[in-house]
């Protein structure tokens, strides 16, 4: 029987549970505009306190460079509003400028803000704002996450903000900017060891990806294969994936540590392997526990690989189906 995206997104799937992280964005989702951007404010600058990303390189603030002079001139109320209409995603030049940077772009772009409101040369939050019940009850949902999900919270709702001009068609924007490299803050790990997993393909994916040897990782899939980021759909294809991999998966350091292997009357074999990854942004003070779920075909090629968030810890353990 032929493999099918469809089919490989259902791998394992009895051992995913329902993860907090959704949950909380879609409380902060609830939140009106001057709430939301002073729920990132408390969130942001409380978890500051234990956490703190590396400044983003001078080349990736560059692609930033115009908007934050732009804001930068600008009167304290017009920086307000520049600021509700990226959290309302509305159509302003500005926000169409937001919504073309790269999901790091966007975080260099805030983080570069957030370090303007901490000097005073931007209102931190709109003046005379008073924290509602809503924000305290989303700030509390927060803080009962670990770290490594905080960030994604965080990460999430500024990807999701600016103005999305995709569904506009390809000539309605330009052409995006050569994405600078994310410094690695960790020596590579380049002999990987996966207790139950002895599969060439996922061990040889995890050595590239470790690497940012994106290309080498593209030769383990097949040529209609796929991956699934956390909460996203499937991106399909060699070249949609290399370019996924060189925006979003750049300095990552990926710690599998366990996993199991099933191999399938068809010869194809599924496999769930569980650990750590960090992110070049907080590096080794933030491990974020993942499961990728790979469907490898006969050949021995990556057909399917989704990566999850897990809910919890326990989570690690837990490799059987039943
Ligand atoms: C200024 C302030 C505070 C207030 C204002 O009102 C509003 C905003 C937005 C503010 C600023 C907020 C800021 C600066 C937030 C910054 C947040 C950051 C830097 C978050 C970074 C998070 C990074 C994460 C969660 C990375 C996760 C990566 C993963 C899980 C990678 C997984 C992958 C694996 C393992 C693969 O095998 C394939 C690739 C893939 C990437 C999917």
């Amino acid at each position: 029987m032929a493999l099918t995206i469809q089919s490989a997104q259902t791998i394992f799937s009895n051992t995913q549970v329902p993860s907090p992280i959704p949950a909380t964005i879609a409380l902060f989702d609830q939140l009106n505009v001057d709430d939301q951007l002073a729920y990132l404010w408390y969130a942001y600058t409380e978890m500051g306190k234990t956490i703190t990303p590396a400044a983003p390189g001078v080349a990736r603030l560059q692609l930033a460079e115009s908007l934050l002079t732009q804001i930068k001139q600008m009167s304290r109320e017009e920086q307000t509003k520049v600021m509700r209409d990226l959290a309302s995603r509305a159509d302003t030049p500005i926000s169409r400028s937001y919504g073309f940077f790269s999901v790091n772009t966007k975080l260099a772009f805030w983080f570069e803000l957030g370090e303007l409101m901490k000097q005073g040369i931007i209102a931190p939050i709109p003046v005379g704002y008073q924290m509602s019940p809503g924000v305290k009850f989303v700030l509390e949902a927060t803080q009962k996450l670990d770290p490594g999900q905080q960030i994604t919270v965080l990460r999430n709702t500024v990807v999701d903000m600016g103005f999305d001009t995709s569904d506009l068609g390809p000539s309605s924007y330009p052409k995006a900017a050569t994405e600078p490299a994310f410094q690695r803050t960790t020596p590579v790990i380049s002999s990987v060891k996966i207790d139950g997993i002895t599969e060439p393909a996922v061990l040889g994916y995890i050595e590239a990806m470790n690497a940012d040897k994106f290309d080498d990782a593209i030769a383990l899939f097949t040529t209609d294969g796929a991956l699934q980021p956390p909460f996203q759909k499937p991106i399909v294809g060699r070249e949609a994936i290399t370019k996924y991999m060189r925006e979003e998966a750049q300095g990552l350091n990926m710690m599998p540590q366990q996993g199991i292997c099933e191999v399938q009357p068809d010869g194809s074999k599924q496999l769930k392997v569980t650990g750590v990854v960090q992110t070049p942004w907080f590096g080794v003070t933030v491990g974020m526990n993942i499961s990728w779920r790979f469907l490898i075909n006969p050949d021995g090629k990556i057909f399917f690989v989704a990566i999850d968030m897990l809910a919890s810890p326990q989570e690690l353990m837990n490799l059987r189906r039943v």
